[in-house]
């Protein structure tokens, strides 16, 4: 699919995902769909922009997804709403499927989910009857210890009700970043060489083995989000003793930021390849200066798996140089010359070794703007793939989509005593990530600075006897924060949310770094954690002022800051 069919979807169901504040150009589709008449399920336990469009908000508790996904296909199921024929003839699983699902009836599942049996039995109906239901998904779905098991779930719906391989209808990760699908296209993954082919595929190392006249290991390498364990882990037969982070700041987006900043403290060697200097930064041993992406020449590929390219506009000034650069020198200094001399020469290699991108030449995507993989002929009229499972074909070897249910498992750490609220982390609109970007930008940080803010239910701060705009600490089992309190009533009782750009207010110095067994991403969205009053606010207020000059002066950031 492409991101433009959001406009003419017949639903939309949007779980976990908040356009709003974090592509507010998707955002503008998922309104336009509801102008031209779509409805709208919005699945968010907070009362997000989306929510207030929608026909139905299923307020869900944090961490129920997989009982209310299951519950929807058992409703489906029960009223006989599946596309019998879709699942008959591209399909295989449903036995077993439907043995999973079978258990969680509405109202088995309603009192943990807080959504009522009936309105759970209504957005199934309109799920599977619109005609052309598109599902979005985010963070509220990725961020738990249980994700990939909830897309499954969530793909079960479309794959049940025959929603495959025609405009508009489907299952979309609207993913993050603009370049994260390119990321993951090229091979910045522990298991595969660019263009998914796996690292333990011995015909497939052969190939790259020829290509690059080197040696390959067979052995998948570890993901970015277990790092700490594998430097503070003596006996780690992986042990590892030099860390090479481009483009990341793990001091700042990682959870658990106590662990990260050990493990960086003990790693024997850190190198870090960035536009700015960042919270990492501060451990490196090495910092690789790189251009910004006005600088240099790029593709990137789109959440829809569209190759696009991106062009430079200015010339760099300092002592900077392209990543592909840099990467190029360290390696002919380590004894492997690589003669690059642009990015055209390396996407020409790119494409020849993968054979899903071998189609997608510099000239096509220049003419066409955007080529969707896979795109295997170099011929003229192959532009690419818009549909991925056209005629009900999917990527199984037999061809078939696979049915795949699990049983819900809780949130590692739930409320209890001494942590009684549920604490989740999200994205506000105006800021980035690590700020690097958007917190160097005067207009951004005039808008909102730090520390940040605590989104909580008035009820709550009531019983704690606390005001808006009040600094207030937050704290968990791992670690604490100081950030202001901002009573909205879009958040449940009992539950927290704040967003991780902040510095001072770093909410993961509070998260956990509790893993989704296959994806490796940790679950952000929720732990326990309790908010306390900070009785001297003039301390605090002195307080978090002089803690931004010291950040920032670490950073080598010479401007004032303007605490809000
Ligand atoms: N302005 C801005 N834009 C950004 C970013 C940024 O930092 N700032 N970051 C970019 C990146 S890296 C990414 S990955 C994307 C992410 O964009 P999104 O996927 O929108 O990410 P979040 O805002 O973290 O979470 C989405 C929603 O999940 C909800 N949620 C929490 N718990 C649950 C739950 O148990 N179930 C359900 N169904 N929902 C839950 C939250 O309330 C939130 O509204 O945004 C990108 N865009
Ligand atoms: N609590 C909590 N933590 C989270 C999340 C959450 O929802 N809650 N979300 C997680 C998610 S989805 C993500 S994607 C991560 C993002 O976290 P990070 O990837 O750590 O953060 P970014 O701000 O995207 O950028 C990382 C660094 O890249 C640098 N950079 C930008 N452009 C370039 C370039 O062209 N070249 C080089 N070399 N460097 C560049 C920036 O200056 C910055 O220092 O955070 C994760 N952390
Ligand atoms: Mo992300």
């Amino acid at each position: 699919m492409g991101v433009h069919e959001i406009e003419d979807a017949a639903l939309l169901f949007v779980f976990g995902y908040n356009g709003a504040d974090s592509h507010p150009i998707v955002a503008r589709r998922i309104v336009r769909a509801k102008q031209k008449g779509a409805k709208i399920i919005c699945c968010d336990p907070r009362r997000i922009e989306t929510a207030r469009i929608a026909d139905m908000h299923l307020q869900l508790k944090g961490g129920t997804n997989l009982l209310l996904v299951n519950a929807i296909a058992n409703v489906i199921l029960e009223e006989g709403l599946c596309d019998y024929d879709f699942i008959q003839k591209n399909t295989h699983g449903f036995d077993e499927f439907v043995e999973t699902v079978k258990k969680y009836t509405p109202e088995s599942v309603e009192e943990q989910v807080q959504v009522s049996a009936e309105d759970i039995r209504k957005a199934a109906r309109m799920y599977a009857t619109s005609g052309r239901s598109m599902i979005l998904y985010g963070m509220g779905v990725c961020q738990f210890g249980q994700a990939v098991d909830v897309v499954k779930g969530l793909a079960n719906l479309a794959i049940m009700t025959g929603s495959f391989g025609r405009p508009s209808v489907g299952i979309g990760p609207v993913r993050g970043q603009n370049n994260v699908q390119g990321a993951c296209d090229m091979g910045a993954l522990p298991n595969v060489y660019p263009g998914y082919q796996s690292v333990t595929d011995d015909k497939v190392r052969e190939k790259f083995e020829k290509a690059w006249g080197v040696k390959l290991s067979p052995t998948p390498g570890i993901t970015l989000t277990t790092v700490p364990h594998h430097v503070l882990h003596e006996e780690d037969p992986k042990k590892i003793h030099a860390y090479y982070i481009m483009g990341e700041d793990p001091a700042q987006s990682d959870p658990d930021l106590a662990e990260v900043r050990e493990s960086l403290e003990k790693c024997d060697f850190v190198v870090l390849q960035d536009i700015y200097m960042n919270k990492t930064g501060q451990y490196a041993d090495v910092i690789l200066p790189a251009t910004g992406w006005c600088e240099h020449d790029a593709v990137y590929s789109c959440c829809d798996r569209g190759f696009q390219k991106v062009r430079k506009l200015i010339e760099p000034s300092g002592d900077v140089k392209t990543d592909w650069d840099i990467i190029q020198s360290i390696s002919a200094a380590m004894g492997y010359p690589m003669n690059y001399k642009n990015t055209i020469q390396i996407w020409n290699e790119v494409i020849e070794l993968c054979p899903g991108f071998y189609g997608a030449t510099d000239e096509k995507i220049e003419k066409n703007v955007c080529v969707q993989w896979p795109c295997r002929s170099k011929e003229e009229h192959d532009t690419g793939t818009v549909f991925l499972h056209r005629d009900g074909k999917f990527a199984h070897p037999d061809g078939k989509a696979k049915f795949a249910a699990t049983d819900w498992r809780p949130p590692q750490e739930l409320e209890n005593e001494e942590y009684p609220l549920s604490f989740s982390t999200v994205r506000e609109v105006g800021h980035y990530s690590v700020r690097t970007m958007s917190g160097n930008c005067r207009t951004l940080r005039n808008l909102e600075d730090e520390p940040g803010w605590i989104q909580m239910n008035p009820e709550d701060c009531q019983e704690l006897d606390l005001k808006h705009g009040e600094l207030v600490k937050v704290l968990s089992k791992r670690g604490y924060c100081i950030t202001r309190c901002l009573p909205t009533d879009r958040v449940k009782k009992g539950a927290t949310y704040m967003t991780y750009q902040w510095w001072i207010g770093a909410c993961n110095e509070l998260t956990i770094g509790n893993l989704d067994p296959i994806s490796k991403t940790p679950e952000y969205k929720y732990c326990a954690c309790r908010v306390e009053k900070i009785k001297d606010q003039v301390w605090a207020e002195k307080h978090i002022r002089e803690e931004y000059e010291q950040i920032r002066s670490n950073m080598g950031i010479k401007v004032k800051g303007a605490v809000a």
